[in-house]
Parts: C-alpha cells; structure tokens; sequence
C-alpha cells in the first residue's frame, strides 16, 4: 500500500515509516519539524540522539531500498497539502502531525490558543484535502484515551446504546477531555465523523493510551527521538530518564491516577492493523488502542524493579500534582476491536522497560545535562504562575520574521 504519514519526523511518525517500510509498504511522509521547536522551547531535547530529517532521509533510502517521498509542509498550508496528496497518491494517510502534550496546551492562553489551531484547522485541511485529491484513501487519525477522561464507567470503543424515554440509540460515549489539548482531539474526532458521513470518507479514529519505548538500530540515523521534558516527555519515558541519571521518580499527586498504556512497538504494530484493514466508504470506526492499564504508581514501582538488574537505586518522591485530575477514580476501558484484527502484544512491560533502561543508560550525561526540565513548572489550575521562561510563538515567529529580515539586509 502506499501510506502517507502526516507528522513523519515525530516519535510515532519516524518508527512508523521504518516499521511499514519493513512490511514492504510504500511510505511517504510530510513534517514541519515542530516537534524539534517545541522540545527545543521547552529548554530540553530528546535522550537519544536525533538525526537531521536529511540525514535520516539518506538513511531511510539506504536501508530500505526505496527512498521516502517526503514533503516539508504544514498541514494547515492547505495548497502544499493538497498538492502533496495529488502527487503521492495513498491509499492510506495517518494523521500523526499534531501538538501531543497536554502540559504544552495548558502554559498559557498563547499556547492553548496555538495547540487547538494548529491540530484542529490541521486535520480540517487534511479533511479537505483528502476529500479533493484522494478520497477513497482511509484516513488513521491519530486520537488520544483522555478524549474520555475518568468516567466512573467502562468505556466503550467510541459509541454506546443508550436508552432515554423509551427510545433506544447508538451514540458516540462522551468526551470529558481534561486538558486544552485533549479538547484539540476531541473537536478532531467530531470533525473526522462529520467528514466520513458528508464526503463517503472513511476513517479510523484511534484513541491510543500513553505510549512508552524506545526505538534504536544499528544505524543511528534510524533512532527514535524520546523526550523526557515536563511537556513532551510521558511518564514511563519521563521515570526511565530519572532513573537513569539518579533522580527520584516523580509520580504526581497521590499517584493512583490510571491510564492505558502500549508500548512504542505495541502501537506501530496496532496502527499497521488498523491501515491494512480499512474500514467501508462513509464508516467511521473507533479503537482504543491500549495494551495495560496501570497506576502512575505502578509505573513507579516497576521502573524500580528494572533497575535492580542494573544495580540503580531508585527513590520515588511524589510531587504536588501540577495537573487538575482526579486521583482515585474507575478506569476499565475496552479494547477488543484491535484484538479482533489480532493485535497481541509483543514483550511484556518489564522486559520493555529494561531494554529502556540499557537504551537509556549510555546517553545519562545528556540527560543529566538537562535534568532541570524534569520538574513540572506548568501548574494547571493557575497557569500564570508557572515560572517556564517560554516564548509564545506570536513572539517567536517576530523573532524569526525579524532574523530573515536581518539576513537579507546582510
Ligand atoms: N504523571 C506523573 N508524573 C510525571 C508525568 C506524568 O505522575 O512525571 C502522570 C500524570 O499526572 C497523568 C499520567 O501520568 O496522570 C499520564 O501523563 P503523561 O504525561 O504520560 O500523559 P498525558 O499527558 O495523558 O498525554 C500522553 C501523550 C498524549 C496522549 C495521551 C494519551 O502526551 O499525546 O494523547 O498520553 S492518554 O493519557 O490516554 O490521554
């Protein structure tokens, strides 16, 4: 198949070229690069080592025999977009090109102002495009489990049957989201819906859990970024980096809030399930795309465990939650729609987060270097007061239209 990935140079987005190369896919891909300027504003970068997008191009042809066709765009630069999509011609798109972070939406009002545009009027471009230039492809979009929040009920993969007044329906369950960016994917997800029954598109809606991993080769420019800052870095990347480099384990709060989680491989081999099985024309279907549901606390305390086979002492200090969460709440999400195509998963958690440990290790000193951006400074009921020296990108983009200015006057 030929599959355009939206968001190429991301965490997702470059394993899940490698990983659909291997399977003999044809992959082609668009980026604007964000990810490196936000992790870059956060004052952080990842833990292991990234190649330039040209540096991994060159080393995506060499392995994979084909080069990757790759466009430099924003998604919201709608002409580039559908010029893009007329030219590769997919006969599937996944939509990984998105803001990820929630503590990222939740600064201040710049940057939950940027976080919904960005994705929302990105994945409305997309919509359009596609519907002009490749409306048979199916559409993987990229959604996230806190699209739901804590119901105190089992939550259902998308819709449910309610029955009101003695009339019986089939709905979408609903969206508690619980940050500006969760919100961001929750308007995505109506506007997929929409797209699907006005166009004929069809789409998978993927509301994956919290992903964790890392992704190394022997060729370095193959590796996969991991961020381990307040924003982009997740919470079992986050205590594997801590661990590492000596410091405690910060889970937030009480710590017994719960997620679902996959690991990084559980996830590629999920969204390739999801991309060789499409869906009807005008179907918009729904996964829950999680492997394990654990406690912050759980998490904790099986990174400590790993780290026993290295001979790394590790303390767990919970923290003040930065966030507005609930703590102590249910959680029983299904998950059977990805079994069913026969998603299994692959090496279980401790072993996954050993092969972190040992992928992490030999990089602790840049760690170490930026351990400062492993406390959370984003408080989430009062976002003024957070002491993140961050630019808003009204002011960062004066910045760079003034730098561009000042390199024609030279
Ligand atoms: N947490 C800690 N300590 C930390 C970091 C996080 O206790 O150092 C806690 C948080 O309070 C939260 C949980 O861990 O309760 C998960 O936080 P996270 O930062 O790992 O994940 P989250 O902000 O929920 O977002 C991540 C991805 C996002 C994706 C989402 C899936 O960044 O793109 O949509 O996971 S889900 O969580 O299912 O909504």
């Amino acid at each position: 198949m030929r599959v355009f990935i939206a968001g190429v140079d991301g965490y997702l987005g470059w394993t899940l070229a490698q990983h659909l190369a291997r399977q003999g896919h044809d992959v082609g891909g668009a980026d604007a690069l964000l990810r490196r300027i936000w992790v870059d504003e956060m004052e952080s970068l990842s833990a292991i080592p990234i190649a330039s997008m040209d540096e991994r191009l060159a080393s995506f042809g060499e392995h994979f025999g084909k080069p990757m066709r790759f466009f430099a765009l924003d998604l919201r630069d709608h002409t580039a977009l559908c010029a893009a999509l007329a030219e590769f011609k997919p006969d599937a798109v996944v939509h990984l090109a998105e803001c990820p972070s929630a503590p990222y939406s939740m600064i201040d009002f710049h940057h939950a102002d940027f976080v919904q545009h960005n994705n929302v009027s990105g994945t409305l471009s997309l919509l359009f495009a596609m519907r002009d230039h490749c409306p048979e492809a199916h559409l993987v979009k990229l959604g996230s489990m806190g699209e739901y929040g804590t119901p105190n009920l089992d939550i259902p993969e998308g819709f449910f049957e309610v029955e009101y007044r003695g009339r019986r329906d089939q709905l979408p369950f609903p969206r508690q989201a619980g940050s500006w960016y969760h919100w961001s994917k929750v308007f995505d997800s109506h506007n997929v819906a929409f797209a699907c029954k006005l166009w004929g598109l069809r789409a998978t809606d993927v509301m994956q859990g919290v992903v964790y991993g890392t992704w190394l080769d022997t060729d370095a420019r193959l590796n996969t970024r991991l961020d381990f800052d307040e924003a982009f870095g997740t919470a079992l990347n986050r205590f594997c980096c801590q661990a590492v480099i000596g410091k405690p384990l910060m889970p937030y709060g009480q710590g017994t809030q719960r997620r679902g989680f996959l690991s990084l491989a559980d996830s590629m081999h999920c969204l390739s399930l999801a991309i060789e099985h499409p869906p009807a024309a005008s179907e918009y279907r729904v996964f829950n795309q999680l492997r394990e549901v654990l406690s912050v606390n759980d998490l904790a305390q099986l990174v400590r465990v790993a780290c026993e086979s290295f001979e790394l002492a590790v303390e767990i200090k919970p923290l003040d939650n930065p966030r507005v969460e609930a703590e102590a709440h249910h959680y029983r999400p299904d998950s059977q729609h990805l079994r069913q195509l026969g998603f299994r998963q692959s090496l279980p958690i401790d072993e996954e987060i050993r092969n972190m440990i040992g992928d992490l290790l030999p990089h602790r000193d840049r760690i170490a270097a930026h351990a400062d951006q492993l406390a959370p400074t984003v408080r989430w009921r009062d976002s003024r007061s957070h002491s993140h020296s961050v630019r808003t990108h009204d002011e960062r983009d004066a910045h760079e239209r003034e730098e561009a200015r000042e390199r024609e006057r030279t």
